[in-house]
């Protein structure tokens, strides 16, 4: 017996570890256990829910409607759960994700409060080695990394940041008791979606807002409602069809697609159809027409129609154009709103313009912009996550030769579909960088990755093996397509997180794949076929 190995079973041993308890976590957890597999999930947070654990600022709320973001794998537990608005506040989406768990009984293999600082692989045992909370140490044959695409905040090191007085939020970190905002000067840095979120919140509680924009944002209105029971009635009778329809669709949706010209129509065509999409609310906006993200010209369309309601509803000309986004429209992940361009016609509300001029510090009593003081009692960041990868590289990451994931993709990701890395074997990312991930609905895209992955262990475990590892040739080829596809869209014309562009320093690479939920589920199922085609197993 090696040392190494001996010193292996002084530690707990599993089948699989999962690090996060997310949507992505919690579903892994259900289908290595229903295979038989021994297996403990880690979670820093004190429950479940993993983005909507921790993203509980004022407003915040899914902008994929409730009967479309939720789980499709139990048709009972479709069925069964009632959500209560069109687009789900997140205190619903935490409680359908602990009513998940109570149903499936996931906490008992869950370890609350319990961080993955590293995840080492064992050549000599082939397993992987996590050292986790307070030095505890774990092995575990398959290491899946369902730690989400949105959870390491970024918070820009602004200079005098630590100097501040007052309070400090960060709407990815809210803290559970809430904030009270009442009768003071709050300013919010950001203007992305958890910003427009909670924006018209925040302002209706505050005597002073001041909005720090640095890039001007898109957003449709929600038009969020109570759900219909009928509608929602309708909607379970024929949930089959609509989970099979969105499938069909680029972005996992199912929602009505226009695939005419936007600029072969006539004007009096295109008014009529963005009017629609207005009234109708929120994302399927980019659905108008089929060239949107491909043309120029046809998104210069649609972006003017969007201003032309910014101007119709801001009374004030000046801000009106401060807030006129003049970048490509869904080049950004567009948001959507409840009230958020008529918040600038509050009196307590004030714009301040950093796009040419950056924030210069924070002060003890403020923030400084602009050659002037802006005094506040509290500061918001709304200023996003190091999306997609900051979650993996957080955690020393190293698999064979003692290569750190982070060296690896120091110049920007790589991955076989999102869901394997050369040189890693046996660890497995769900809606991992290259994958579709954030370009479609997330639920359908963690489900169809989750079931992969099972299938994957199910397969080496039938077959005697116990070793897979994408091979170099086959994640180079991938990079590349993921690329290339990407260079053909507008989506990658903008300074957007889906390039890391919001990170100071981080390589920009369009990290999802553009492709479409439809084709990579294709290509998936084709290397699967294929014996795990692309990968090595042993
Ligand atoms: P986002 O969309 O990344 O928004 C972050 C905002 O913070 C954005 O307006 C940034 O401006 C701004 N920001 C970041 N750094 C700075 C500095 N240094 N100075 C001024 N402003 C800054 O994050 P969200 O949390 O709103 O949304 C993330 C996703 O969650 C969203 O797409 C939905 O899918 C849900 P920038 O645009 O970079 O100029």
């Amino acid at each position: 017996m090696s040392d190494q190995q001996s010193e292996l079973e002084q530690v707990a041993m599993f089948d699989a570890v999962i690090v996060g308890a997310g949507f992505a976590g919690m579903y892994m957890l259900h289908r290595l256990r229903g295979m038989g597999l021994s297996v403990r999930l880690f979670e820093a947070g004190g429950g479940v829910g993993g983005t909507w654990y921790w993203n509980r600022y004022p407003g915040a709320r899914c902008d994929v409607e409730s009967m479309q973001y939720s789980y499709q794998f139990s048709d009972e537990l479709q069925q069964e759960w009632v959500w209560s608005e069109r687009y789900a506040p997140q205190p619903e989406i935490l409680r359908y994700a602990n009513h998940v768990a109570a149903r499936f009984d996931l906490r008992r293999d869950i370890q609350f409060d319990t961080r993955v600082y590293s995840a080492i692989f064992d050549e000599a045992n082939d397993r992987w080695v996590l050292e986790v909370g307070d030095g505890e140490r774990v092995t575990a044959t398959y290491c899946v990394m369902a730690t989400g695409c949105l959870s390491s905040a970024n918070t820009p090191r602004f200079a005098g940041v630590d100097s501040f007085q007052g309070e400090t939020y960060h709407t990815g970190h809210w803290p559970h008791e809430g904030a009270d905002f009442s009768g003071k000067r709050v300013g919010i840095i950001g203007t992305g979606s958890s910003a427009i979120q909670s924006i018209p919140i925040i302002a209706r509680q505050t005597a002073h807002l001041y909005v720090f924009q640095r890039t001007p944002n898109y957003t449709i209105p929600a038009h969020n409602v109570p759900l219909d029971p009928a509608y929602q009635a309708a909607v379970k009778a024929d949930y089959a069809g609509i989970r099979a329809r969105a499938k069909q669709t680029l972005p996992g949706l199912d929602f009505k697609f226009n695939t005419e010209s936007a600029l072969a129509s006539s004007e009096e065509e295109r008014q009529r159809e963005f009017e629609a999409r207005w009234a109708y609310g929120g994302i399927p906006f980019m659905g108008a027409f089929g060239d949107l993200l491909y043309d120029q010209a046809a998104n210069d369309l649609a972006a003017e129609f969007v201003r032309g309601k910014i101007r119709e509803i801001v009374h004030d000309p000046e801000v009106a154009e401060m807030l006129s986004p003049r970048n490509v429209i869904g080049c950004k992940r567009l948001c959507v709103d409840t009230g958020y361009w008529a918040t600038y016609n509050r009196p307590n509300v004030t714009l301040i313009d950093v796009s040419d001029k950056p924030i210069e510090a924070i002060t003890p009593a403020g923030i400084r912009a602009r050659g002037r003081e802006y005094a506040v009692d509290a500061i918001v960041f709304a200023t996003g996550f190091d999306a997609m990868t900051g979650a993996l590289v957080r955690i020393d990451i190293r698999g064979t030769g003692g290569q750190t994931l982070k060296e690896k993709w120091r110049e920007g990701p790589k991955t076989y579909l999102g869901l394997g890395i050369a040189g890693f074997p046996n660890l497995f990312t769900i809606t991992g960088p290259g994958s579709p991930s954030v370009l479609t609905n997330m639920l359908p895209s963690i489900e169809q990755h989750v079931e992969w992955v099972a299938d994957c262990i199910g397969y080496l475990r039938e077959s005697g093996l116990s070793r897979i590892e994408a091979r170099a040739e086959a994640e180079e080829s991938w990079v590349a397509h993921v690329r290339e596809v990407a260079g053909g869209s507008l989506r990658s014309t903008c300074s957007s997180w889906y390039i890391g562009a919001n990170v100071p320093g981080k390589p920009r690479i369009f990290m999802p794949y553009i492709g479409g939920f439809p084709a990579y589920v294709q290509k998936c199922n084709a290397v699967a076929a294929k014996g795990y085609e692309g990968f090595a197993l042993a």
